[in-house]
């Protein structure tokens, strides 16, 4: 990468792909021993921001004036007294639950301005383990476990799941969706469609995808692709 300018990131109106080698640190107001790659913000148009924490030894996020949802790629956080470890999430509610890491970590934060529907309670606190959710096959095709972590209900306004390809699995259809989407490739590898564009992607690349950007992806190589993705949901 960087070979005389070379990169597979790309910009376009409908979508963004962000690989490693793009990637820009930066301290964000609240942290303290962490620093953060904004990998979505509403500064390309977005609605929600996804941003990479990552904390040193004594780490720490204060709470947001946004609800967040919090998912551990490396190492133990703590939030709301419960201990997170690799895999784990939880949801924060706007304006409570600070993040800590005793110890050097990372960890997805996705934040979003929360929509009230009437007559409908705002949702509370909830943690849990992304291995322990049950993966349920998309379509009936069982070479792709969608496993859902927020649970479904009006409540939320946005879900976040994980998707799992193994080699060969694709997505049945081309998705053109009012919803917009958050990416984060966690394995394995494959193509994406986005837009007009096919990009090959890799564990560690990031995709935000506009509403309405055709949206396709195909898993290759030996072992499985997986993603986490977000999306508005609900409203
Ligand atoms: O939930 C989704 O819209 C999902 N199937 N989209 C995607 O994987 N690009
Ligand atoms: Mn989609």
């Amino acid at each position: 990468m960087h070979w005389l300018g070379h990169t597979r990131s790309s910009r376009q109106p409908d979508h963004l792909l962000q690989t490693p080698d793009t990637l820009v640190r930066a301290p964000i107001p609240g942290m303290r021993n962490a620093t953060a790659i904004v990998h979505v913000s509403p500064a390309i148009g977005a609605r929600f921001a996804l941003y990479t924490a990552e904390f040193e030894a004594n780490g720490e996020l204060e709470p947001a004036r946004l609800q967040r949802f919090v998912y551990v790629l490396e190492g133990e956080i703590e939030s709301e007294g419960r201990r997170l470890g690799t895999g784990d999430f939880a949801y924060l509610p706007p304006a409570t639950g600070a993040i800590y890491s005793p110890s050097p970590a990372r960890a997805v934060v996705i934040e979003k301005s929360y929509q009230a529907l009437p007559g409908v309670a705002a949702p509370h606190f909830l943690s849990g383990s992304e291995s322990s959710v049950p993966g349920e096959s998309l379509n009936g095709d069982t070479g792709l476990e969608v496993r859902v972590m927020i649970p479904p209900g009006p409540s939320f306004d946005f879900a976040v799941n994980t998707m799992t390809y193994q080699p060969g699995a694709a997505l049945p259809m081309v998705e053109m969706h009012v919803m917009e989407h958050g990416l984060l490739m966690l394995a394995g590898a494959g193509i994406y469609r986005l837009g007009n564009s096919w990009y090959p992607v890799a564990a560690g690349d990031f995709i935000w995808m506009a509403p309405y950007c055709p949206q396709w992806f195909g898993a290759l190589g030996k072992t499985p692709a997986k993603y986490l993705i977000y999306k508005d949901w609900n409203r």
